[in-house]
């Protein structure tokens, strides 16, 4: 039992409990115990055996017995009664966007709803639209939401899939026999979310490989056992939730181990190319061998070399132009994770995040960082606790005292100002003035038309004040499409004010699209990779945000937050003076 298999059951039981309707209180006394454990700083088996853990701030009596039992036992009675209690499609019901276990309760209550499918149907007679609590738009945002459930199948965000992944990994390099293993597939292209796990290693003898791989104790169940092929369904508490995901497994010997992973990796369109490079050199390409070639493979490079070409990083292997690139040797040098410096859009308690502005500089210094942009929300957003414009002065001068305290971190004055309805932002120009930089976000009025929405975004991109778009479209990964817009509209306009454009990181959003930062990149316009933190643990999110950078072919030249404190600062005093 891992402190992410206790925070796991945890929160499932905080869930569960919601589901049967119990009081507030209880149900976050588990999802917050959920979160300390997770959290919680040396060996939790250590803690429990010495009986300190009643002391640790937030674990009270009823978790500290479940936890014992969790970390003794490896089990928990408790647990499997409660899950024996809820119909498993209530939990389902739960991946609905603005559906929480009240909403959930009411319905199964009310209409003995206990699955997605009754759920539509009961939307699609009108009976949900007439509960109490619910009516005619929450029913319509429920079947939008269930029929985009519909589209996005089983696949999950890349980095669950990703630590799902590196787990299984990990355990195969360590096995007796195997010689190379390696991620392929959408999870090594670093795609926005994936829909299995490829893995290939090479091994004398595959065999016994195998046979452990489908014993794994993150095994869910065994879909296939082969000679060269394995799936499972794999499974692993990851934070407080659980990773479920399909993952192949292929052995090949080592020789072959270079085009097998090639292959995996794809895309399928970018391998579709090198098959015709193949051919058009006499020689044939497919997943095992690069048939006709007599020289030896010892890795991809080697292939890639083979068909003259340089090796291509695997985010690039998509079909955009790539190849051509490759073959005249005009990769971009892509940006890399220890290129940022610095970074903008984070919130504190002064608005929706969960530590100050202090806490929050001093966790950033702690990455290795030199700034910390604060961009709590603007006046308009009261549900996210926007600030007004007496406490935006509070909070400067708070900036300046810590600014002076503390070493090896600046802290810049930012906001992350809405976007009215009719693309006016909201703080006057005068207070907007007295911020190092802004980023503009739309947090209202997603149902917007096309034209009006884009209209709106292009306006606030002419406002002097403004420094960088926010998460250009909203959209949440797997549970909801982004507002309507028209985005090479909006490029253009960043691109005609000089404009940056945000890379939301959030692992949720990733938001420009990769395709899209590709276009800006062309265009010229300065991209930043924010993580939108709101806590603590949230600002290392960047990093997802340089995968999406180094898929749009960005180099740390094209990256706001590559550059140095002193060098931001000049250039953000250059935009102001400018205007
Ligand atoms: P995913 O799983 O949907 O997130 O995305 P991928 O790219 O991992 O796709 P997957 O798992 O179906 O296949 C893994 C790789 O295998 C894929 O990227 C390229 C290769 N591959 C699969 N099917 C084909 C095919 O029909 N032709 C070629 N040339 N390659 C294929
Ligand atoms: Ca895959
Ligand atoms: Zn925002």
């Amino acid at each position: 039992m891992t402190k992410d298999d206790v925070a796991a059951a945890l929160d499932e039981i905080g869930t569960l409990l919601a589901l049967k309707g119990e009081n507030d209180f209880k149900c976050r006394a588990y999802s917050s115990g959920a979160r300390t454990i997770s959290q919680i700083p040396g060996d939790l088996k250590q803690l429990v055996e010495s009986k300190k853990l009643k002391d640790v701030r937030g674990i009270g009596e009823a978790l500290v017995e479940k936890i014992t039992t969790l970390v003794t036992t490896g089990r928990l009675p408790y647990l499997d009664e409660l899950r024996a209690s809820v119909p498993p499609g209530l939990i389902e019901m739960l991946r609905l966007p603005g559906v929480g276990p009240k909403k959930v309760k009411a319905l199964h209550d009310a209409l003995a709803v206990d699955s997605i499918d009754k759920l539509k149907a009961a939307c699609e007679a009108g009976d949900v639209a007439k509960l109490k609590g619910f009516g005619e738009k929450t029913a319509q945002r429920i079947l939008e939401g269930i029929n985009f459930l519909g589209t996005v199948g089983n696949r999950v965000r890349l980095d669950k899939g990703i630590a799902l992944g590196e787990r299984l990994l990990e355990k195969l390099r360590a096995m007796p026999g195997v010689i190379r293993a390696e991620l392929c597939g959408s999870v090594r292209r670093r795609r926005e979310t994936v829909k299995d796990i490829d893995i290939v290693a090479s091994a004398a003898d595959a065999g016994p490989i195998m046979d452990a791989f489908v014993k794994l104790p993150e095994v869910l169940q065994v879909v296939g056992h082969g000679e060269t092929k394995s799936s499972i369904v794999a499974e692993m508490a990851l934070g407080r939730e659980k990773v479920v995901l399909n993952a192949d497994l292929r052995v090949v010997n080592d020789e072959q181990f270079p085009v097998t992973v090639l292959h995996f990796t794809g895309s399928k369109e970018h391998n579709i190319r090198l098959r015709q490079r193949a051919i058009e050199r006499g020689l044939s390409l497919n997943e095992y061998a690069l048939t006709g070639w007599t020289k030896k493979l010892p890795d991809e490079a080697a292939v890639y070399k083979a068909l003259d070409l340089v090796w291509v990083p695997p985010e690039l292997r998509e079909d955009t132009g790539e190849v051509d690139a490759a073959e005249k040797d005009a990769l971009p040098d892509l940006i890399q994770v220890k290129d940022i410096r610095g970074v903008f859009h984070n919130h504190t308690t002064a608005s929706d995040g969960t530590a100050t502005l202090e806490e929050m500089a001093l966790a950033t210094k702690a990455l290795g960082l030199e700034y910390f942009g604060v961009g709590d929300h603007s006046q308009s957003l009261t549900v996210a606790n926007g600030l007004s414009p007496a406490r935006i002065k509070k909070q400067w001068a708070e900036i300046d005292e810590l600014n002076k305290k503390l070493k090896g971190i600046t802290i810049l004055k930012g906001t992350e100002c809405d976007i009215l309805e009719d693309g006016s932002l909201d703080y006057s120009d005068e207070l907007l003035a007295g911020f190092d930089y802004v980023v503009a976000s739309v947090h209202t009025l997603f149902g917007l038309d096309e034209a009006k929405q884009t209209a709106r975004v292009c306006k606030a991109l002419s406002h002097p004040a403004v420094t960088m778009l926010g998460h250009a479209t909203g959209r949440l990964l797997l549970r909801r499409d982004g507002y309507k817009i028209d985005l090479d509209k909006v490029l253009e306009a960043a691109a005609a004010h000089g404009k940056m454009i945000e890379i939301n990181a959030q692992p949720d959003r990733l938001d420009l699209d990769w395709k899209y930062v590709k276009r800006a990149k062309e265009l010229g316009i300065p991209l930043v990779i924010n993580p939108d933190a709101h806590s603590t643990d949230d600002l290392a999110l960047y990093v997802w945000g340089v995968d999406v950078a180094r898929r749009g072919w960005l180099t740390k030249a094209d990256v706001f937050n590559t550059k140095g404190v002193d060098e931001v600062m000049k250039e953000l005093m250059r935009r102001k003076t400018a205007k």
